[in-house]
């Protein structure tokens, strides 16, 4: 019997970064190699539906950490945390009796932020650059120090010839253990081993894929040859009908030579495919270890007693609608993450798609941890809909970045632009897409009408509690 039986469950958190929805197996996406994951989901629940508060980073984790929305917890910056006054539902599990570990990125600033967490190992994104978040190397970086080596991608720029023909698409080079999400990997999978099980663990797992840049190690690029990587969703002219900062941000970066631009003149279907495997490959890599941590708990004999919950902190449009990254707008392909339950309290029921956001995982976790509740939170339990009941949690979900605002029913989606004569107005039913903007067609004008109500009715009800 393991020492925790009949107790608190350990919590074991998957982070990844820039993940978007479609990119597992158990969800139809063959073409993604996910097999770990894919087998999580098989003994417990993958939602579809499972949407961002922020578009970006900082804002987004905030999110998950307070369990409020964006313009509530008022952290709409990379460079900024939440404040000691707020919510933190890691502290909670920490007081509660949970041994609290983060190993990999959560983007706190400064980035050794405790957060709640009783040790950290901080990793960064894999251009971070000292000065940039905080003043200090992070662990990774210390750790590559050893080896003489500093973080290639801040130099892909200038050491990979032709470099914008590549989309940010490099091939890891350096010995593949080096490679940051195999450290990532590998030290969860050691605080695993490492941890006495006396407490329950919780443990934050923060991958750094496979966000840009796309480089992904060799070995996981080979698991990819003669699979036939899907084109873009885009049609001609599209970016006539939206919103000009969507043309703006890509044309912003063309002709910048930095770690983070992508020239997009010089894409081609070829070279769009390309760069879609190397992001596939790194989600496999991450995977590989999703295995090796599930492995790990199960040779400490606590598989029964552990939850294990995948997920991400926004999605890249990577091609889609003619763009990449996420800072330009909210369509699914940046706001619709994975989400994967498997563990104790989780029925073996597969996939579900009411609509659910990442605010509802502090809520879940103290619920499962008998801590609730999370005071000031609008996130909410998942507990129902893990359990197999029919619950509606939230008709809408929300997302931020800026002033700008989505408003997602299962049927629609706006995206509001204050104070521009411009927005966004997609129905999904027969355009799941996001191809044609109705925002301004005079026969969903009553539609529109009301998604704005909604928003607004929804802004009131969440607005900042300080
Ligand atoms: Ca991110």
């Amino acid at each position: 019997m393991s020492k925790t039986e009949n107790s608190a469950p350990n919590i074991v958190l998957i982070v990844t970064d820039q993940q978007r929805w479609d990119t597992l197996g158990c969800l139809g996406y063959n073409h993604v190699i996910t097999p770990h994951i894919d087998r999580l989901a098989a003994r417990g629940v993958a939602f579809s539906r499972a949407f961002v508060q922020g578009a970006v980073c900082g804002p987004s984790r905030n999110s998950i950490v307070s369990g409020q929305y964006v313009h509530t917890h008022g952290i709409d910056r990379n460079e900024a945390w939440l404040t000691p006054d707020q919510p933190n539902w890691i502290e909670q599990l920490r007081d509660g009796g949970y041994h609290t570990v983060n190993i990999g990125k959560m983007h706190t600033a400064p980035i050794r932020l405790p957060c709640g967490f009783r040790h950290r190992t901080v990793v960064e994104n894999k251009n971070y650059r000292q000065g940039h978040h905080g003043p200090d190397p992070d662990d990774y970086d210390l750790y590559l120090m050893q080896f003489g080596l500093r973080r290639p991608a801040l130099t892909y720029y200038r050491d990979v010839p032709n470099w914008p023909d590549y989309l940010g698409a490099a091939v890891w080079p350096h010995d593949e253990e080096l490679f940051i999400d195999n450290c990532v990997g590998r030290w969860s999978v050691e605080a695993i081993r490492d941890h006495d099980f006396d407490k329950p663990l919780f443990l934050w797992s923060g991958f750094a894929g496979p966000h840009d840049p796309f480089d992904a190690p060799a070995s996981a690029l080979a698991r990819y040859e003669g699979v036939e990587i899907p084109d873009p969703m885009g049609i001609p002219n599209e970016l006539d009908t939206k919103p000009p900062l969507q043309r703006q941000a890509m044309e912003g970066m063309d002709g910048r030579l930095a770690p983070a631009a992508i020239w997009w003149s010089r894409a081609t279907p070829e070279r769009i495919r390309r760069m879609r495997r190397h992001y596939y490959a790194n989600i496999t890599a991450i995977d590989d270890w999703v295995g090796a941590m599930v492995a790990a708990i199960d040779e400490r004999g606590e598989l029964d007693n552990t939850v294990f919950v995948f997920t991400s902190d926004h999605g890249d449009c990577l091609g889609d609608h003619h763009q990449v990254y996420k800072f330009s707008s909210h369509y699914d392909s940046v706001a619709r993450v994975p989400l994967v339950f498997a563990g104790p309290g989780v029925e073996r029921l597969g996939v579900r798609d009411p609509l659910v956001e990442l605010i509802d995982l502090g809520p879940t976790f103290l619920e499962m941890a008998g801590l609730g509740p999370l005071a000031g939170a609008a996130g909410l339990s998942l507990g129902p809909l893990l359990r197999g009941e029919e619950a509606v949690l939230h008709e809408t979900a929300f997302s931020e970045y800026g002033p700008r605002i989505m408003a997602r029913t299962e049927a629609w989606k706006l995206v509001f632009y204050p104070g521009e004569p411009y927005g966004e107005l997609y129905h999904l039913e027969e355009d799941p897409d996001e191809l044609y903007n109705l925002y301004d067609d005079p026969a969903h004008a009553g539609t529109r009408g009301a998604m704005v109500e909604r928003m607004m009715d929804w802004y009131g009800k969440t607005r900042m509690q300080r």
